[in-house]
């Protein structure tokens, strides 16, 4: 069996490079993304007779076209297509790092959660539950205190299931009328051979709706889908008052509330009850 390639995913101090160290130890190689002076680890493990290839993707809040690493991180997942992603989710911001597992969800990333820093977050009084946000994402969730190694195990066994799983994850329902809009579009990327041997039709979809700098200019000569899509612009946007990507954001932030409405207990600390 060939060597299976897992990346690393998650915002900027969510302990990636704990998790990276503690899963590949000295087998490590850095150098730079090719054509940026941004750097690139890799590393190499190896868990229950079965080589892995682990790639520490830049640590960022999203997937949009706005930073060199976030379309570091966004190429290799679209183009590399990894095995596995490692989400590597800070518990004491969940509600902050799942805008990144929404994006990661979006691509058709197959995911594994390390909910990292639960040491902290159990300190700080933060209750996650999570075989319910295991359930409701369909995505398989594990505690890490990376720094300490704790959860690393149970995290590869995931990474492992991971491997062979075929289902579907969590999508957003993004409302009647953006999802006519997204599968029209959808619609469309499936008839063009080049755009769907790509890309994941539902996620190029999306980016065209939220008007994606790197991706508009890709396939600006596409004139007849880059029309559709300036018409389905400015449908939304006589739907909604706003731009269509407004809209989307918006429509994140609204499920992600809610998801950490329904995994998320907060109790008082001890230092919080007696001061
Ligand atoms: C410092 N639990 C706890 N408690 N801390 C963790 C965990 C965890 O599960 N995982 C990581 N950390 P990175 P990115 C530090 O460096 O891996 C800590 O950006 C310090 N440094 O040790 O670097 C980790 O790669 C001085 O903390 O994250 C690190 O994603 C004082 O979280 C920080 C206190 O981890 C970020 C902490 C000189």
């Amino acid at each position: 069996r060939k060597e299976l390639v897992v990346a690393l995913a998650g915002n900027p101090n969510s302990g990636k490079t704990s998790l990276f160290n503690e899963l590949t130890g000295s087998r490590q190689h850095v150098g730079n993304w090719p054509g940026v002076t941004v750097e690139k680890k890799e590393g190499r493990l190896k868990f229950e007779g079965i080589d892995f290839k682990v790639v520490d993707l830049p640590g960022t809040y999203s997937l949009g076209a706005y930073t060199e690493d976030e379309v570091i991180a966004r190429n290799f997942i679209i183009y590399d297509k990894p095995d596995v992603v490692i989400n590597v989710v800070d518990a004491t911001n969940l509600e902050r790092n799942l805008y990144l597992t929404m994006q990661l969800l979006e691509m058709n990333a197959n995911l594994v959660i390390a909910l990292n820093m639960s040491d902290e977050a159990k300190a700080k009084g933060i209750e996650i539950d999570k075989d319910k946000l295991s359930q409701i994402l369909k995505v398989p969730v594990v505690m890490t205190v990376a720094t300490k190694g704790e959860g690393v195990k149970e995290l590869l066994e995931n990474v492992l299931k991971a491997v062979e799983f075929k289902g579907e994850r969590y999508r957003i329902d993004y409302g009647k009328e953006l999802e006519e809009g997204i599968s029209e579009l959808e619609s469309l990327i499936k008839e063009d051979e080049e755009l769907s041997k790509k890309f994941f039709p539902r996620w190029l979809a999306i980016k065209f709706i939220e008007n994606d700098e790197n991706i508009m200019k890709e396939f600006s000569s596409k004139t007849a889908l880059m029309e559709k899509v300036k018409l389905i612009q400015k449908k939304l946007e006589g739907i909604f008052g706003e731009d269509a990507e407004v809209v989307v954001a918006d429509k994140r932030y609204g499920v992600i509330s809610g998801i950490v409405k329904e995994c998320v207990k907060k109790r008082s600390t001890p230092e919080e009850r007696y001061t």
